[in-house]
Order: C-alpha cells, then structure tokens, then sequence
C-alpha cells in the first residue's frame, strides 16, 4: 500500500480510508469499529507513517486492508509475536494488534499472555463476537455454555474465557471493554489505550450479525443498556440503572446492588482503577443477564499499572552489557569456546 507522509497534525479520518473493497457482511460491527478508529487516530497526534496495524486471521484481522497506515495481515493467532519484534526494534512505533475471540484466544492465547506479561507498548483491540465468523460460525472460546453452532450441534461443553479476567491474570497493565456501537466510549478507550505506555489490552464486545447476532444486545440496546451495562468511571461510585437509582458497594469482598433512594451514595464502591484487587473483583461482574439478581457488566478501564515496557527493559540492558563488555560479536560468539563436532 502506498504510504505518502502525513503529518500528525494535518492527518484526516479521510486519510486512513484505503481504495480497498471492505468484505465484511452489511451489519456487521466490524465497520464501527473501524470508523471509530479511523475517527480517533488524527486525534492522537501520530504521523500516519509511524502507525502499524498488525492482525492475525478472521474477519476481524482484514482490518489493516481498510486503515491506510502501514500494517501487515499476519498469521492465525502470531500477530502479538510480529508486534512483539516489532516494538523490540522500533521502539519509536505506534503499533496496533486486531485481533479476534478466536485468533487471540484460540491458537493465540498462549501469544497473548506472554506478550501481556511483557508489557511492551503496544495497543490490542480484541473483538470479541463470541464466534468464528471468518470459518462460518463455530464456536469460539468466549462462546457461552451451551452454545449451539455447526460445531457444537448438542451444545458447546466448555467453559468460556473471560478476557478480562484472562488479561488481569496475565498481569496485564492496562485492562479495559467497550463495544462496536459506543461512538462515544470506544473512541474515549482508544485514547486511554494509546496514552498508556505499556501494553494496553481492549476487549471490544462486536455484533456478528450474520452468526451470533445479537450477542451483547442487552449492553447496546437503549432500552435495556441503562440496567445492563454498568459504565466504570476513575474516582466516581459505580451508579447505573435507567434511573441511576442503582449502585454497588462491597459486602466484604462480595459485591451487592443496592437501592440509592434507600441506601445513599456515601458507601457506595469509587473505581479505582489503580486498584488491582478491585480490578480482579469487577472482572468478575460476568453473570449470564438472564440469571435473576445478576450483577451489570463494567465498560470502561478496569486497572491500569506503570511498570517499565519490555523494550525499555532490553534497550538497558544491552547498553549496560556492552558498557562492560564492550559490542558483541555474532560471529565470534557462534564459533565460540562451546564447539563440539559430531563424528
Ligand atoms: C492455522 C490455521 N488454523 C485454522 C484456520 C481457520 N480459521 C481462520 S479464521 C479462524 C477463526 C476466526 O475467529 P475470530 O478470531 O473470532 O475472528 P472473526 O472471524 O470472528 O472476526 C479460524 C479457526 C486458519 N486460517 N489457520
Ligand atoms: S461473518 Fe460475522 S464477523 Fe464476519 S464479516 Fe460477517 S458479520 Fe462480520
């Protein structure tokens, strides 16, 4: 793809457009999300030539296709491999990872902890559509119990992941969920996610319409989000409801929903989303919102960490390794002391 230079500061949504024909299927949430993204780059002040999509394979993954920065359409499940030897040696780029439930988790997830654990500063925006849309239809890791596909015609018997919870016990240093529709939060995360250095991992909740439609309506829809979706903001009390006459606050370490008008706010739980504990505890608001007495799903930042990047780390040591040893020698280290020939 031709990259001419765009300055950070004349950089448009209207540049990041590429002549490519988008292949997604009319409906799908995949195309919010790109627009939303195109929306927020020119935002962050980046030159268009130090940004880098890098995706694995689904549906999801054809989004560099469409984003005219540089990017790389890579293989099932190693885009946080190619990211993570990217950043290694340039650490000066804005590197972005797509990827899918199926292609993070599935054949990636053991990638994707490592890279988490890692930290090095790079952005992951995991759709999430509880399904194999790509392959047409099976299940996929976060697909609930139960679920029935082509692959699971008597009901998926495995348990689904959780990603966020997935990711906090990665250790990861920036954790946080949006959705495809939210015009207004994912752009908000997506900046969060760029401002944060180290590794910042955004689940985004994506509407397959053609295989697992519907999905997460109970968090998009206007009627029910008010009750579903409960929006985490830092030093505010977690409120929701159509109302906001509902609130959590902590019983011990169990989480309760209680009645504003009968309870007051004063001990209502304030996000922190330097709370790691806490983080762990929200992860958990995961209930199945047909179950009665269910607790809301967070959108929004659950935990953010500083702790220094994977490359920083290596940039370090490699000066203060050669300060003592002086450079190295990839030759002389290969035909080094430990050779042995095989008769
Ligand atoms: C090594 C390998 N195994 C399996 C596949 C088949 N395959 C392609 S995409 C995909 C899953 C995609 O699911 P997801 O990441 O959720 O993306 P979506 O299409 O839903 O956006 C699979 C299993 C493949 N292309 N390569
Ligand atoms: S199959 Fe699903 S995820 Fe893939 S493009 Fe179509 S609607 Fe989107």
């Amino acid at each position: 793809m031709n990259i001419p230079s765009a300055p950070a500061t004349s950089l448009t949504t209207k540049d990041l457009k590429t002549d490519q024909d988008v292949r997604w299927c009319p409906g799908c949430g995949d195309y919010s999300i790109l627009a939303q993204t195109h929306r927020t780059l020119p935002e962050l002040g980046i030159p268009r030539e130090k940004i880098v999509f890098i995706s694995g394979i689904g549906c999801s993954s054809r989004f560099p296709y469409y984003t005219n920065t540089y990017g790389m359409h890579s293989i099932h499940g190693r885009a946080t491999a190619i990211a993570s030897g990217l950043k290694a040696t340039r650490p000066d780029l804005s590197v972005w990872i797509i990827t899918g439930d199926g292609d993070g988790l599935s054949i990636g997830g053991n990638h994707l902890i490592h890279l988490l654990r890692r930290n090095f500063d790079v952005n992951i925006l995991l759709f999430n559509n509880q399904i194999y849309g790509l392959t047409k239809g099976q299940y996929s890791p976060t697909s609930e119990f139960k679920k029935l596909t082509k692959s699971t015609p008597y009901g998926s018997i495995d348990y689904p992941f959780n990603p966020v919870a997935l990711a906090l016990g990665a250790d990861a240093t920036f954790v946080a969920r949006s959705m495809d529709v939210a015009s207004k939060h994912l752009p908000e995360i997506i900046k969060r996610a760029h401002a944060h250095k180290g590794t910042s991992f955004v689940e985004i909740y994506q509407n397959c319409n053609i295989f697992n439609d519907g999905a997460f309506m109970v968090y998009t829809e206007k009627a029910t989000q008010p009750d579903e979706a409960l929006f985490l903001e830092h030093g505010k009390p977690l409120i929701f409801g159509a109302n906001r006459d509902k609130g959590i606050r902590l019983n011990g370490f169990t989480p309760e929903v209680v009645n504003i008008q009968e309870t007051g706010t004063s001990d209502l739980w304030i996000h922190d989303e330097t709370d790691q504990v806490k983080a762990q505890i929200l992860a958990r608001f995961f209930d199945d919102p047909a179950k009665p007495n269910h607790l809301p799903r967070p959108f929004g930042v659950f935990y953010v960490q500083q702790r220094p990047t994977y490359e920083e780390l290596l940039e370090e040591q490699i000066q203060s390794v050669t300060e003592r040893l002086g450079e190295g020698d990839l030759d002389k280290l290969l035909r080094g002391k430990e050779v042995w020939e095989i008769k």
